[in-house]
Order: structure tokens, then sequence, then C-alpha cells
């Protein structure tokens, strides 16, 4: 029986302000405008992933949330971020070999794998599962391979299991710069700032509904770069100023810029998701109530300033962001209009998770 090489590690989600949806390169995931996006605490929401690496495994196997997938050639995503942590792994045993002696160094990047993962929430329910799962897979070889190489080398990585993962591999505030090059080489993540630069900030999860959702973002992002002519507006004469605006905004901790670009930024999206051809439903009756409830709660504040910011992902789940005095405010306000229902089968609001702090 040969040794058996194993790491475990768990990755956070991140929930876009700038959102990312469009591809200019389906294979290598290169989108068509940067995105920034603030990556949530652990403790709630994670993916958690174990890899073992034995000359003894016949073949490389993937259980995602205790159920194996059978074909993996079928799998291009993770193929990718294979192929890449393995390229790096065979050039560092080169190096090593060079410097300690072929006999000391374990060729790892020959055995196959064995990879187990599993989110703590509803999978492909619009809770940026993608992200932490893509990102926990590359992370952990990484781990595995002892590789050299920074976080945003690592991101590169990440982005070609699925475009969001990139943002996950950092806590904090963190941008995924598009970049220019064909080959994806500066299509990157980087941290703009760590979390605990602006600590008042906190993330409620309003769980509206944890069914699978209808379109994949996958499908769906390429219908609308395909069809929708707003997108072409945002990527040009929306999205490059904002990211400079909302980079602003966070180092100076100043919570009216960022909630406003936060909403303005989540309403766009959801009007290219309509703009589509044909159009693309995220939002339910819900969702759009939790939008009235913030905004009748932003106009209604003595201080006149805007006190919470909601956001949407490819779902209809309400993630919003507000500062730490408001919190148990708005925590009683939406379990005053969203009351749990969840066991008649309704797609209520269940609990408020206070997530990043
Ligand atoms: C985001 N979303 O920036 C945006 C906002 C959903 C809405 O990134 O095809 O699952 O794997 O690159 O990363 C969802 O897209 O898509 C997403 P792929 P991904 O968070």
């Amino acid at each position: 029986m040969s040794p058996t090489y194993e790491k475990t590690s768990t990755s956070p989600v991140n929930i876009a302000v700038i959102k990312y949806w469009g591809k200019r390169d389906t294979a290598l995931i290169l989108p068509t405008n940067s995105s920034l996006s603030v990556t949530l605490s652990q403790e709630h929401l994670r993916s958690k992933t174990t890899i073992r690496a034995s000359p003894d495994f016949e073949k490389t196997r993937l259980w995602l949330n205790g159920v194996e997938e059978t074909d993996l050639t079928k799998n291009k995503r993770l193929q990718n971020c294979l192929r890449e942590t393995r390229r790096l792994r065979e050039e560092h045993e080169k190096k090593l070999c060079k410097e300690i002696g072929t006999e000391n160094v374990v060729p790892l990047s020959k055995y196959n794998v064995h990879i187990c993962s599993e989110n703590n929430f509803p999978t492909a329910a619009g809770l940026a599962s993608s992200a932490s799962g893509f990102a926990c897979l590359v992370y952990t070889l990484a781990q595995l391979y002892e590789l050299p190489v920074s976080t945003t080398e690592l991101s590169k990585i990440a982005r070609q299991g699925s475009g969001s993962a990139c943002r996950s591999l950092f806590g904090g505030f963190v941008a995924w710069e598009m970049g220019s090059q064909v080959d994806g080489s500066d299509s990157q993540a980087i941290q703009i700032a760590p979390k605990d630069y602006w600590p008042e900030l906190e993330a409620l999860i309003c769980v509206v509904s944890d069914a699978k959702k209808g379109t994949s973002s996958t499908e769906g992002m390429q219908n609308t770069f395909t069809t929708s002519p707003l997108l072409q507006h945002r990527i040009k004469h929306v999205v490059p100023e904002r990211m400079k605006s909302m980079t602003e905004a966070i180092l100076k901790r100043d919570f009216q810029q960022f909630a406003e670009i936060t909403m303005r930024d989540s309403n766009q999206f959801h009007a290219v998701c309509l703009d589509t051809f044909p159009p693309i439903f995220y939002l339910n009756d819900v969702s759009r109530a939790i939008i009235r409830v913030i905004t009748e709660y932003n106009t209604c504040s003595e201080s006149g300033k805007l006190k919470a910011a909601y956001t949407f992902d490819a779902g209809p789940n309400a993630v919003i962001y507000t500062l730490r005095e408001n919190v148990p405010e708005i925590i009683n306000i939406i379990a005053k209009f969203f009351p749990g229902d969840v066991e008649n089968g309704k797609e209520y609001f269940t609990d408020p998770y206070q997530l990043f702090s």
C-alpha cells in the first residue's frame, strides 16, 4: 500500500456589488466587464473540499455533496483546474529535483486524485455555490501540491472553473479585473481591502427560495451577450466608471456611495436579464417586495441617508448590505413583512443570516 497525500480546506462565498455577466471567451472564461465583490464570512455559507492523491488510485474521481460524478471527461471546468494546477506542480517538481534530488520529490503531478466537495447551503440556488466550490478546489489542489504561487496567480486558474470563483480566493473586498489579453493572462482577482478594513459593514442574506434556478448563469449570460443591446451599453459606458467609484467608496468607507452603486448595479443586471431575448427572470414577487421595503426604509430614514442596500444575483434571494448599527432594525422589518412560511412550501423569507462581520 503506497502512501496517500491529503489536504482539506474551506472557501467562502462572495456577493458581487458590481456584477459579472457576459463572457468574451467562453472556454477561458474571460468576462466582458470587470466586477467587484465582498467575500462573506465562512460561518454560514462555505464549501469544504478534501483531495487525496495516491499512486494506487486508478482514476480521478469526484464526489459533490456525497454523490459521485461519473464521467469526469465531460466536466471541462474541472479538467481545466486539474490541468493547470498539475502543470504548475510539474514545474515545481522539476525545480525541486534539481535542488534536492529526484529521490526526495514525490511525483504528485502524476497521481490521480479523489476529490470530495460539499456545500453547507443549497447548491445552484443563486447563492454563489460555484464560486466557493471552484475556489476551494483550486486552493486545496495548490495546498496539496505545495505550489509556490500568489493568490492572484491561483485566481486565474479558479476563473477557468467558474468566473466568480476567482474572487472567492480573497477575503474582504475583491476586484476581478477583466484584462485585455486573449490568453487571459491578465484576467485576475486582486484584493482592494481586507475584511477588517470596514468592520461595520454587514451582509444579511434573505433566503427567498432555495430551489435550483431555472436558467443557469453560464447559459443566461451568453444569451444576454448575444441578444441584449443594453448589455453593450453597460459594458462600455457604465461599468468602467462604476468600478472606480465603488473602489473609492470602499477605500473611503463611504456607505452612501457604496449603497447607491450596489443597488444601481443590481437593478441594471436584472434589466439586462429582462433585455435578453427571450427574457430571463431571476427576481420573484418576494424579491421585488424586498426592494420596495428597503427603498421605503431608506426614504424614511431620519438622517435622509441610505441605511441599507439590496442586491440580487441569478436567483430570487436578497443580500442586504448595511452598517452594524442598523442590523437589528432591518431584521425586525424583514421579519415583520416576510414572516417565514417555508413549511407550507411557500417561497418565503426564512431567517436572516448575519454573515459579514
Ligand atoms: C457575479 N453572477 O458577479 C454575477 C452576478 C451571477 C450574477 O458570477 O459561467 O457562476 O461559471 O463563469 O461565475 C454567476 O456566474 O458563471 C455570477 P460562470 P458564474 O457574482
